[in-house]
């Protein structure tokens, strides 16, 4: 590329999904540009539009808290938003606060290299953009590379083939198809009720079963609305002081103290209680304790054997192997009301693999299942996997590939060591999923802006970490690891969801309090970790 092509900026963000849009307001007194893949804003929620796309948290929390008049004058339709709205929501934040003029569409980052003399990030896009700066900002998601199924035969298929993350704008009609459905983690609880609904006939390929409760959605109540507009400030501030910066309610006190019958309406009410995660939040012990958590476990069970008829499909559906919680909790709208209707169909490819796509469908070790439509809902390349599909070369002319090669390795999920001034927003080991995302995200970009304003204050060019940085970093994250369950679960938070995927816990699940006191530990410790030049 010509010279005269390059731009020159202070800043380029990756991504304009909720915290990359922030990133950009926050740091808008710099000459910041923002490169995004997609075609419009809202990350997550522009690219996942398959049908029952909805967000699990409340949206008066899930929302962002940095602008008064935006949270007082927007309204949310219900408790837990679809992904329509929160797209709407989206684009109402980038056009109110002018972020399009400096948001790039459809220009996804190619390459980045740092430039050790000019203590400078040169960025490529695909469109042939070279940009020049001094700051990277990846806002690139935790869930962003869909992890594609890895069966030969694609091509042959004759039908279609989806993957709910890259789901068509302009819809798919289900009616009269037989459609085969892979993946039966949180999307696609959300999504197969709605096409078994259409489709003539719905197979659902289950490899490993689902915990799932009841996500009690329903339109916001004016009364409660209100009551979040008169406090929100207040809220907001409490949320940063709970484990998943949000007012879910946790108890104080252990299943142990309760009778078996006090036990069984503690997770009575959960289950009704309208509000999400409810259930593995009935009492303190049920992400520490694996006693406690097979009784909650058991009273899953029990819900999924009382709604669905056929004994045996109740069974099949009905997760043995791991506990609950240590996988995101799914949260669905009639989602084991669905295997009673007579055009679905539950098949285990646990007991039998799926082998190939053929040309009439799917093959699997046990039999042939003719489809029109097959539908992946096989999930994320999570956390690394926006930040590997870019090639980053830092210092002395290491990828950021190499580097990870083991896994991850981050300083407070924010840095990697031999990468200077490149931060990265719900980066490896922060609490990503762990904590309400856009309000953890917000935390984050304000914590990054203030370390650059501060560089430009004292007239500073380079900001790195050192690498017994990181490997305190990863001992804390082991540390806060070791005490939970999630171990116990394959899942996208220790990269078990991907064969082969190396890396341990991808996420900190030692809560956000403490996540973000060290953040500002390190800092107030005179840049404990950084090296500043
Ligand atoms: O992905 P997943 P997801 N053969 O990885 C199966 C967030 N989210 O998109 O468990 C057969 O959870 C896989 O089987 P197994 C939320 O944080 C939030 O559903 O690996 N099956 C599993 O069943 C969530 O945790 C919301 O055995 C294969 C499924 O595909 C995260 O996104 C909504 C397979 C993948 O489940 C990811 O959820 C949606 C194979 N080869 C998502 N490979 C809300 O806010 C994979 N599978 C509500």
């Amino acid at each position: 590329m010509s010279s005269e092509n390059v731009e020159n900026v202070d800043i380029v963000i990756i991504g304009a999904g909720f915290s990359g849009m922030y990133a950009l307001h926050r740091l808008r007194n710099h000459n910041v540009v923002c490169l995004e893949a997609g075609e419009g804003v809202g990350g997550t929620w522009y690219w996942n539009r398959y049908p029952g796309a909805r967000v699990d948290i409340e949206s008066v929390e899930y929302s962002y808290s940095f602008d008064e008049e935006l949270q007082q004058e927007w309204s949310w339709p219900e408790y837990f938003s679809a992904q329509p709205d929160l797209e709407r929501y989206a684009n109402h934040v980038a056009d109110r606060f002018n972020l399009r003029e400096r948001i790039r569409f459809s220009n996804p980052v190619k390459s980045m290299r740092f430039n050790q003399d000019e203590n400078l990030w040169h960025v490529y896009t695909a469109q042939g953009n070279h940009l020049v700066c001094r700051y990277v900002i990846a806002a690139t998601g935790s869930l962003t590379a869909p992890n594609m199924p890895p069966w030969p035969g694609r091509e042959a298929f004759k039908g279609d083939i989806y993957h709910t993350a890259r789901w068509p704008a302009e819809g798919v009609d289900f009616s009269g198809k037989r459609v085969g459905f892979i993946g039966t983690g949180s999307t696609g609880i959300q999504a197969m009720p709605i096409i078994a609904e259409q489709a003539e006939e719905l197979y659902v390929f289950q490899r490993t079963p689902a915990f799932c409760m009841p996500s009690g959605n329903r339109p916001l109540d004016e009364e409660y609305e209100r009551d979040w507009k008169d406090n929100y400030q207040e809220r907001r501030r409490q949320m940063l002081d709970t484990y998943g910066a949000s007012l879910i309610k946790q108890p104080e006190f252990s299943a142990h103290e309760c009778t078996a019958e006090q036990r069984e309406d503690i997770l009575e009410q959960a289950w009704k209680s309208q509000s999400a995660f409810q259930l593995i939040l009935a009492f303190s012990d049920v992400m520490t304790d694996p006693e406690v958590n097979e009784m909650v476990c058991e009273f899953a069970r029990n819900k999924i054997r009382s709604i669905v008829k056929d004994p045996e499909v109740a069974e099949l559906l009905c997760p043995t192997s791991y506990p609950i919680g240590g996988k995101r909790l799914c949260i669905g709208n009639g989602y084991f009301e669905m295997y009673n209707r007579g055009n679905v169909t539950l098949v285990d490819v646990k007991k039998a693999p799926i082998i190939e796509f053929t040309e009439t469908g799917l093959r699997t070790e046990a039999a042939q299942y003719d489809l029109d439509i097959i539908i992946t809902a096989t999930g994320f390349d999570a956390v690394t996997g926006a930040m590997e599909r870019i090639d980053i070369e830092g210092c002395n002319n290491r990828k950021l590939v190499e580097k990870w090669a083991d896994g991850p390795t981050t300083y407070l999920g924010a840095m990697v060591s031999g990468f200077p001034n490149l931060f990265m927003i719900h980066g490896p080991s922060t609490p990503a999923a762990q904590a309400q995302m856009i309000t953890s995200g917000e935390w984050q970009v304000n914590w990054t802006a203030d370390i650059i304003d501060n560089m430009e204050q004292e007239g500073l060019s380079r900001i790195d970490v050192t690498e017994e940085a990181e490997q305190s970093w990863a001992q804390e994250v082991n540390m806060v690891s070791e005490q939970t369950l999630h171990k116990l679960a394959d899942s996208w938070y220790n990269a078990k969801n991907i064969e082969g995927k190396k890396g341990g816990m991808m996420i900190y699940v030692g809560g956000f309090p403490r996540f973000s006191e060290l953040c500002e530990a390190a800092i107030a410790d005179g840049y404990k970790g950084f090296t500043r030049e």
